[in-house]
């Protein structure tokens, strides 16, 4: 798949570091990602192939190796970013070489969970929908898993469960201040813009700290800034040690089914994040460890009255439901009350949310919410 003279770079550049030449090794492996880069980015992601994920991984590598034997030292910062972009844009390497570069060179971990100082009351200001008209959503404690799977998985009914992860840690440490302490320096994709149906929305690729000063702690922001869907558990892994996969992930008819199946994605924000109307294939819980969030559900019925993008974006709803303009999109307005489900979602709650089910997202206060996707 490679072109034979990428090919050739690389192996110059891994001479050139055998050869202890770090100024070559740096130049041409700056020259490499530059060239997968392009690659990368051509075409969709899924189409990507995982060869030249690879050849980014060993340029990143060969960079972050040959910056720090030209600078040995104040440079944990830049290689630990360099490290990032091989783990968030190449292929695992060397049995996961940069999860170790990236957990040596960040600062040890002393934490005291600080007083958050965004943190607001749930509810407190004018953050509650104005027009709450749909249905609640059951709310059970700790069910059996047979209960959860005979009365709403099988159903494909939504519901919330309580009790269900007050022994994760993370309710306890995550702020702010604690991410900070173990990821600050990490790079992370960050969504900016209201919503991502805006045109200008985009993506930045950012520090976890920059995130948090910008967006998080940001009284006056010039825009919002969502890490939202992304797999920081499977970047940041001690992240990971602070959440537990909950045991209903495993209700499933494949029976080589394991963990590694499930997908986690962490949605961190300020208050006002928006996730416009969607749908998603795979059964989710999402579960909130900080802040609240206002949820409105639809049953997959109502798909044509949420008048669906064409091409791409097919999932979404073009309709602001919240605010909707009644003449472009008629017959949301009309869809049935018993098909919408409302709630506001708190600390230790987790929604189920059935496959193919419409939901609308915005969040009350600053949030920390981690979904797990599973078939
Ligand atoms: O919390 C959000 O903003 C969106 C979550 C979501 O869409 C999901 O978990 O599928």
């Amino acid at each position: 798949v490679i072109e034979p003279s990428a090919l050739h770079l690389i192996k110059i550049t891994y001479s050139a570091i055998k050869n202890k030449q770090y100024e070559t090794a740096q130049s041409k492996s700056n020259q490499l990602l530059d060239y997968a880069w392009e690659k990368l980015n051509t075409g969709y992601w899924k189409d990507v192939p995982v060869e030249w994920r690879v050849l980014y991984s060993h340029a990143s590598l060969c960079k972050a190796f040959s910056t720090y034997m030209i600078s040995k030292e104040n440079c944990s910062e830049t290689i630990i970013q360099i490290c990032d972009m091989g783990l968030l844009m190449g292929a695992p390497i060397f049995n996961g070489i940069f999860h170790k570069l990236t957990e040596a060179l960040h600062e040890p971990l002393h934490v005291d969970e600080p007083p958050n100082k965004l943190a607001r009351k749930i509810l407190e200001e004018d953050t509650i929908p104005l027009a709450i008209t749909g249905q609640k959503i059951p709310i059970l404690f700790c069910p059996s898993i047979e209960e959860f799977q005979s009365k709403y998985m099988m159903k494909a009914e939504p519901v919330v469960l309580e009790g269900c992860m007050e022994h994760w840690p993370a309710l306890s440490k995550w702020s702010n201040n604690y991410l900070s302490k173990i990821a600050g320096k990490r790079v992370v994709p960050v969504e900016v813009g209201s919503k991502y149906t805006n045109e200008k929305w985009g993506q930045k690729l950012v520090t976890v700290d920059k995130f948090i000063s910008n967006f998080m702690e940001n009284e006056t922001p010039s825009d919002i800034g969502y890490l939202a869907q992304h797999q920081l558990f499977e970047q940041i892994p001690q992240l990971q040690k602070d959440i537990m996969v909950p045991d209903y992930c495993f209700i499933s008819d494949n029976s080589s089914f394991d963990e590694e199946d499930v997908t986690i994605n962490a949605w961190f924000g300020p208050k006002g994040t928006i996730s416009p109307c969607h749908h998603d294939p795979k059964h989710n819980l999402l579960c909130q460890v900080k802040g609240s969030k206002y949820i409105r559900l639809f049953y997959p019925s109502c798909s044509n009255a949420l008048y669906p993008y064409e091409g791409m974006l097919s999932n979404t709803s073009q309709v602001d439901v919240e605010s909707t303009d009644n003449d472009q999109y008629p017959l949301f307005k009309d869809i049935d009350k018993t098909l919408i489900h409302e709630h506001v979602l708190t600390k230790g709650q987790m929604l189920y949310i059935p496959p193919k089910h419409w939901h609308y997202i915005r969040s009350l206060e600053q949030s920390y919410s981690v979904s797990f996707w599973w078939e």
